[in-house]
């Protein structure tokens, strides 16, 4: 048998949890007014508590519970060469789940002991050095909560079958990374002069090779192990990879095992064909490194559906390869007026931003975006802008302003062009 839900007037809790439900009582009463409609859950009635039984016992490594059923999609064929996507309509806050981090794998997967593992760091340096996991693990560390995102998320030129913010845009996440400061072992080291690029080199089949120029090596790029609080996940590169914050997901190597300091970029396969965009003049863009600003709305996304009108919480995810953002719109009219969405502090330079909009939603159409403007003013560009700038051959780095209509029976589409 379930109880009527209780009034919170009437009932004798302490009074903060009694001011609390009242607060609740006029935002709902507000929501009301505002909507039309409240939310369908304030007039249920609380069910039977089923928990009161003895449960589970303790578990040495933590579960999520059998009724969270999220998953990654994985875009592959065969399942070793490709990704896999972050589910951001399902993520929380600002962390992923690393067991949710999206993936890109051309080579496979392969799992390595790290007692075996070895990095060496040769070419233009002084005292070449070949050093253990547990070496590494010795030296200085830094942990820093940084979005990755592959150049090729939002691709143009998926098929127009990709409808969800999962597919759209789930090659993105947010972790906490730990590791050392490459700028510290290069220093070990001992670049030589004249050294102005750095290639690095994972232990899988792909071919990943990237070239990085010294500057941002001795900036803020980390040799990571650590990945929200315990040890890099195998697809994410255990034992070792590199880190390189703000820049395309490609240069992030993983299952790290070589360094070499260079005069030049090596121009791998990854930095002359792939990764590469051909502009209107015939020229490609290369060595375009930074991950510009971007922000998606990830409730209400494409395919999912609105119960009925009243009142949502547009929630979305916001980032910028150049630091921090500072501004998120959000227009519920297809770009004809915008609202400054509100921000989930603490903001970090580099990480996914939070932002959320209340929004009463009273039943007529309407296409959501949200663009975001980062510390150094760039406002993120719609479709249109690009293709002024880029023409129609590029597909990576697409950072355009997404839509999604809402339609009158509350079920939300994928409207990009
Ligand atoms: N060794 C190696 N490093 C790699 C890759 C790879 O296939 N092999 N994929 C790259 C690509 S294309 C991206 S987008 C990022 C993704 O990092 P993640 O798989 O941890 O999300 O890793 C990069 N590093
Ligand atoms: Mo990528």
């Amino acid at each position: 048998m379930s109880d009527p839900a209780p009034n919170p007037e009437s009932s004798r809790q302490d009074p903060s949890r009694r001011r609390f439900l009242k607060g609740g009582v006029a935002v709902g009463a507000a929501l009301v007014a505002g909507a039309g409609r409240p939310l369908a859950g304030w007039a249920q009635p609380v069910p039977d508590d089923p928990s009161k039984v003895l449960g589970g016992p303790l578990r040495p490594y933590g579960e999520r519970s059998p009724f969270e059923q999220q998953v990654r999609v994985i875009q592959a064929k065969p399942a070793e060469r490709g990704g896999s996507f972050t589910p951001l309509d399902e993520t929380l806050g600002i962390i992923t789940p690393s067991a949710l981090h999206f993936a890109v794998q051309r080579g496979g997967r392969p799992d390595i002991d790290p007692a075996q593992h070895r990095l060496l760091i040769s070419g233009m340096v002084n005292r070449p050095v070949i050093l253990t996991v547990e070496e590494i693990k010795r030296l200085p560390s830094l942990s820093r909560i940084l979005f990755l995102e592959c150049a090729g998320n939002s691709r143009l030129g998926r098929p127009p079958t990709v409808k969800s913010v999962h597919g759209t845009h789930g090659l993105t996440a947010c972790s906490e990374w730990t590791g050392v400061p490459l700028s510290l072992l290069l220093r070990e080291a001992g670049i030589q002069q004249g050294a102005t690029w750095i290639v690095a080199e994972g232990a899988d089949a792909t071919g990943n090779e990237r070239s990085l120029p010294i500057a941002k090596a001795m900036d803020d790029v980390l040799v990571a192990y650590g990945q929200n609080g315990e040890a890099l996940r195998p697809e994410n590169g255990y034992p070792l990879r590199l880190i390189v914050p703000g820049w395309e997901g490609n240069v992030n190597v993983k299952w790290l095992r070589r360094l070499t300091v260079e005069d030049r970029p090596y121009m791998t396969r990854m930095e002359s064909t792939a990764h590469a965009s051909l502009m209107p003049d015939g020229k490609a863009r290369q060595f375009n490194f930074v991950m510009e600003a971007k922000s998606v709305i990830t409730f209400p996304s494409g395919g999912q559906q609105l119960p009925g009108p009243g009142f949502y919480e547009i929630r979305g995810l916001a980032w910028s390869g150049r630091g921090l953002v500072r501004r998120v719109e959000v227009s519920t009219d297809g770009g004809k007026t915008w609202q400054d969405a509100g921000l989930q502090e603490p903001v970090l330079p580099l990480a996914h931003t939070r932002f959320r909009l209340e929004w009463p939603w009273g039943g007529r159409e309407v296409v959501l975006q949200s663009r975001c403007t980062d510390e150094t003013g760039y406002v993120q560009p719609t479709l249109a802008e690009l293709v002024k700038v880029r023409g129609r051959n590029f597909v990576y780095a697409n950072n355009a302003i997404q839509s999604w209509k809402v339609a009158a029976d509350g079920s939300v589409h994928n409207v990009q062009a």
